[in-house]
């Protein structure tokens, strides 16, 4: 059940405060389309994440960490808020954050936190509620990119994570000492198309990955959204723009967009680092499924390249606690705005109910709070992240966010009555072109409702984790989706979802 409630006032205050009377510090680590199947603390097929996994190792990790609508400019307003798309009003990535409504950074500064934010914003209005701030303008740039900053607009050196977390630290090392901090280090990467830092592009040169063994998915036994979507590796990923494919083709002129921000020194690496890859390309002549399996492979060589960047700002962050003695007193968080596909149902992308794009990487590490190397079952969310940071710093919890603090599942004394069930909706409708849906997740059951052309799915996880096939419709399930479809509809009514989509009224 999802209480508007935090829980401020009904459990015992927290270690870290009782103990020192010192509010922790907050770090929130946000990277953007980081699919929880490429950290190694999660599955340790694709890559290894050496700093991420430490934050598992000494702390919690989600495993059914959720979003409520999975995409960027949405999940980003949901962190902030603590509220559904519906009510802060960030639908879908074409609408403007109001900057004046109440968010987690703004109540905490008011307590006397200093706050800052660097990196991907993604919200359109310019930020509030911080001490501090340099953002991406929109998607931002992988190479040498342009932030907005209060005094204006300007171009930095470098590779975008790290740049962005050069802005961090460098915040971190110049701000008031005498007051806690919470800082939101927000990463662009891996966010397509998959551009990585110059010293890394050849990591995973020669490198074959696993592919997923539903990469051919034909998409029977499902509603005809998953047929009719734009997101498929087959049809939909550019081999210029999105693989790096030079040569004389129109569509083969590399990430154009990223190629002309670098220097001729950089330009010069970056061929040569895919010089002889994109040879070897052209002699094969790969068509059909032996053209899939390539795509696939290079897009895990790059996406996974551009991850190893975003793991080592993370040990950057790690290390800094360390080494100026903060780490004990500091909540850091991990965490990405959705999901992605890597190559699952022969996708990349997000924005469904389905696994891998309503569930996000999450771990935590709390000194005093979470038990090292736990891992957490509950249905957390990204809706939990300010009502947990508020309550972290002893400031009282709005009754009007709609998430809960996750102190207690950290703590592993998740309370009797935490959510059961979880309301998801989806309302975008242009690129990639996946249909608006809403639906109900439980522990073992997906139900989803796109709405526009009324029709239904019901996965059984348990024995269908992959999602492959619907079994709506089958008389066995029929008690099941009397049951599900009441539990949707009695979260609308709770979330104060309304009749009408609001871009529709
Ligand atoms: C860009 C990408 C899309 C992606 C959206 C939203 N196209 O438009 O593939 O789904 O961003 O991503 S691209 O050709 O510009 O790479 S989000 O994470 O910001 O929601
Ligand atoms: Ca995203």
């Amino acid at each position: 059940m999802i209480t508007r409630r935090g829980f401020l006032g009904s459990v015992p205050a927290l270690p870290a405060l009782a103990q020192t009377g010192k509010r922790p510090n907050i770090v929130f680590v946000f990277s953007d389309d980081h699919a929880y199947q490429a950290i190694s603390a999660y599955d340790g097929r694709l890559n290894r994440t050496p700093h991420i996994d430490r934050i598992a190792r000494e702390g919690v990790r989600f495993d059914n960490a959720l979003v409520t609508n999975s995409i960027c400019a949405p999940s980003r307003a949901v962190v902030l808020t603590g509220k559904y798309s519906h009510l802060n009003g960030v639908i879908d990535n074409r609408q403007r954050f109001n900057g004046e409504q109440q968010t987690f950074p703004k109540l905490l500064r008011a307590a006397g936190y200093q706050t800052a934010l660097f990196g991907k914003w993604h919200l359109q209005s310019q930020p509030t509620g911080f001490d501090a701030w340099e953002i991406l303008p929109g998607q931002g740039s992988y190479y040498n990119p342009d932030f907005i900053t209060p005094s204006g607009n300007r171009r930095r050196d470098g590779y975008v994570t790290d740049v962005t977390t050069d802005l961090s630290l460098d915040w971190l090392n110049s701000r008031d000492k005498s007051r806690p901090f919470m800082l939101m280090c927000q990463h662009k990467a891996p966010h397509r198309n998959w551009c990585p830092s110059p010293d890394k592009l050849s990591m995973y040169e020669g490198v074959t990955f696993p592919e997923p063994n539903n990469l051919f998915d034909n998409y029977e036994h499902r509603a005809s959204p998953a047929r009719k979507q734009a997101m498929e590796i087959d049809r939909d990923m550019r081999l210029g723009m999105d693989l790096k494919l030079t040569g004389d083709a129109p569509d083969q002129q590399g990430p154009v967009n990223e190629l002309k921000r670098m220097t001729d020194a950089q330009r010069r690496i970056w061929e040569a680092a895919y010089r002889r890859r994109n040879a070897e390309f052209h002699t094969r002549k790969l068509q059909g499924k032996d053209l899939v399996r390539w795509k696939y492979q290079r897009y895990m060589q790059d996406y996974l390249a551009c991850i190893s960047s975003v793991d080592d700002s993370v040990g950057r962050i790690l290390n800094w606690l360390d080494a100026t003695g903060e780490a004990d007193n500091t909540i850091v968080v991990y965490n990405s705005d959705q999901g992605f596909y890597l190559g699952e149902h022969g996708w990349f992308d997000k924005r469904w109910i389905y696994e891998e794009s309503i569930r996000s990487p999450m771990l935590a590490r709390w000194p005093g709070v979470t038990r090292p190397g736990s891992v957490a079952k509950e249905m957390v969310a990204n809706l939990d992240v300010a009502e947990t940071f508020l309550e972290a710093a002893g400031v009282p919890v709005p009754a009007d966010m709609q998430g809960r603090s996750l102190a207690p599942v950290m703590r592993g004394q998740t309370p009797a009555d935490w959510r059961r069930s979880f309301y998801y909706q989806y309302y975008e409708g242009g690129e990639h072109a996946v249909a608006r849906h809403c639906g109900v997740r439980t522990d073992r059951y997906t139900l989803a409702h796109f709405y526009e052309t009324d029709e239904w799915e019901l996965f059984d996880r348990e024995k269908d984790p992959r999602q492959m096939r619907s079994v709506y419709g089958d008389a066995a399930h029929a008690a099941e989706v009397k049951r599900l479809k009441a539990e949707l509809a009695r979260l609308r009514s709770e979330l104060k979802v309304p009749e009408v989509d609001p871009d529709r009224q």
